[in-house]
């Protein structure tokens, strides 16, 4: 077998983010860097030799090069069969969903979710393992770690393999099979949703789903147009392009403003939905009606029981720490457990396998529940139209409904893009030096109960996450929440989470209005970076 040592240099900059290594392409693109990164993870990864490996991304540029490369290499670190999708296909849920179903030891994910892409935009590697849950932290410290000495890598010299015909062949002894990225995930789906229910629904009522040339395009036609009837002008911008046709595919109010629009008009649609880059992420609106990200979270809590892949119940719900604690809510009346745990999904993957939760999220418009180990975009969008179907309310009045319920947590994401690192870190370390003296102070009838630097213990196996996030707590009527953004591949990003408890659900935001200023005086992020305010508002 014509299997190569290949000398290399090590790059001191392979230091995983919050979701995987994410970097530019041009980075990425240097001589041996992604080579470098992949020989980290089979050298901290044994078990991939002789076993099952999950490769896709989501179709940006490079994603091509890079589905070829790791294929070489995994034929030279003896992995003995590798499913990849076609075209180097898969969404984040549908390659974590893979990884579970194949019994595979891993996968490589390639994908900068949100991030934008062409030559000159960002790319990124992310680790899944056995389970498809992301890596832990030990395993991506351990890969960085081997990063930093690397001086050779090994890989299989073989041809290009065509990853456009559907099928098997066999590679230097390595079975390679190229599969429908859609298949699995679809089934999975009409397991999990009441697919009878919501074709019938959709009679009549109307669904926008928005790829915005992204990954998630075949997955949303397969389902929504060929499954369940929704006529073909349903699905927009739904043919994935490697710069996912020059826009930005964050579904937010700011990214994805004209279907947010488009929602104001009186011939608007009765549900339409977004996803991200990678397909893990959802935006959720109805008629003049935005479902922040946290209130989504606890509606389908509230909910979930009454779809067929739930009808245990909850076993348990989790959000990461800035995410609104409308769930909390919901949890309580359901008298489940709800844990918070750090931003990323990482964090939640234990929980998942120890069996502790059901349904988890997070306020970067993350939602899923634990028929994978990732964010899942198109999964949030069709639990939502089954929950519609079903409840025989319109969206405005589910969440009217809900609100009236369990009151409302008003939730703003404020961010602070490009700041140069000195000056993040001095509104951090000044932040975090005055947290001790806030306890008990007055903000304007609002009384600071807990002020830290957000530390998080696993349940499951007692590893400790330190630095997650400055937070300010005024029980349980609101919370200031200031953190890093670890997903960035330039100069520094800071977000500030707002979020304000209203036991009576007021008729404007004006307490979060409010409550921002009172983060201001404390936080000193305006004063302290020179900004008149945010870039982006969410
Ligand atoms: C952001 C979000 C976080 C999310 C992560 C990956 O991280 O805040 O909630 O898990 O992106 O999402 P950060 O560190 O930039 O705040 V995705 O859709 O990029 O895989
Ligand atoms: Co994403």
């Amino acid at each position: 077998m014509s299997i190569e040592l290949c000398a290399t240099q090590p790059y001191s900059d392979q230091k995983p983010g919050t979701a995987g290594l994410r970097k530019t392409v041009r980075t990425i693109a240097q001589p041996n860097y992604l080579e470098n990164f992949v020989e980290a993870v089979f050298r901290n990864v044994p078990e991939l030799n002789g076993a099952c490996l999950v490769l896709g991304g989501d179709g940006r540029h490079y994603n091509a090069v890079a589905i070829q490369t790791i294929i070489a290499m995994a034929i030279a670190h003896g992995v003995r069969h590798i499913v990849v999708g076609q075209h180097g296909w898969l969404s984040t849920p549908a390659a974590s969903l893979l990884i579970r179903e194949r019994e595979a030891a891993g996968g490589f994910i390639l994908t900068a979710s949100h991030n934008p892409a062409g030559p000159e935009g960002d790319f990124g590697i992310k680790f899944n393992v056995a389970g498809g849950g992301q890596a832990p932290a030990a395993l991506t410290d351990a890969i960085h770690a081997t990063t930093r000495s690397l001086d050779q890598y090994r890989i299989a010299r073989i041809p290009e393999v065509a990853l456009d015909i559907l099928g098997e062949r066999n590679v230097e002894g390595t079975r390679i099979e190229v599969i429908d990225p859609v298949d699995a995930y679809a089934d999975c789906m009409a397991q999990l949703f009441d697919f009878a229910a919501i074709r019938q629904w959709l009679d009549t009522h109307r669904v926008v789903f928005d790829a915005m040339h992204a990954i998630t395009g075949p997955y949303a036609r397969r389902i929504l147009i060929e499954m369940l009837g929704a006529p073909e002008a349903s699905v927009r911008n739904a043919e994935p392009l490697p710069d996912f046709g020059g826009g930005h595919p964050d579904p937010n109010l700011v990214y994805a403003a004209e279907l947010v629009q488009e929602m104001h008009c009186p011939a608007a649609p009765d549900l339409a939905a977004a996803s991200d880059g990678d397909g893990d992420r959802n935006m959720i609106l109805g008629p003049g009606c935005f479902v922040s990200p946290g209130d989504s979270l606890a509606v389908l809590a509230a909910h979930l029981n009454r779809l067929p892949g739930y009808r245990e119940g909850l076993r348990g719900v989790a959000r990461s720490m800035p995410t609104s604690r409308a769930v909390d809510a919901v949890a309580e009346a359901l008298d489940v457990p709800c844990f918070e745990t750090p931003t990323g999904w990482k964090y939640f993957c234990n929980l998942l396998d120890d069996g502790r939760l059901t349904l988890c999220g997070e306020e970067s418009f993350g939602t899923s529940s634990d028929h994978v180990r990732e964010k899942d975009g198109l999964w949030a969008a069709l639990a939502w139209m089954n929950v519609l179907a079903i409840s025989g309310q319109s969206l405005p009045e589910l969440m009217q409904a809900h609100w009236q319920r369990f009151g409302r947590h008003r939730y703003e994401r404020h961010d602070y893009e490009g700041l140069p690192d000195a000056v993040a870190d001095a509104v951090m370390d000044g932040l975090k030096a005055a947290l001790p003296a806030l306890v008990g102070k007055h903000f304007d009838g609002l009384e600071v109960t807990q002020a830290d630097d957000f530390a998080y213990v696993d349940p499951v196996d007692g590893s400790r996450a330190e630095g997650q996030g400055l937070r300010v707590v005024f029980g349980h009527q609101a919370r200031i929440i200031l953190r890093r953004s670890g997903t960035g591949t330039g100069s520094a990003t800071l977000r500030l989470y707002l979020e304000y408890f209203e036991a009576e659900p007021a008729a404007d935001d004006a307490h979060l209005r409010h409550l921002a200023k009172i983060a201001e005086s404390i936080t000193q992020l305006c004063a302290r970076s020179g900004r008149d305010g945010p870039d982006l508002r969410t």
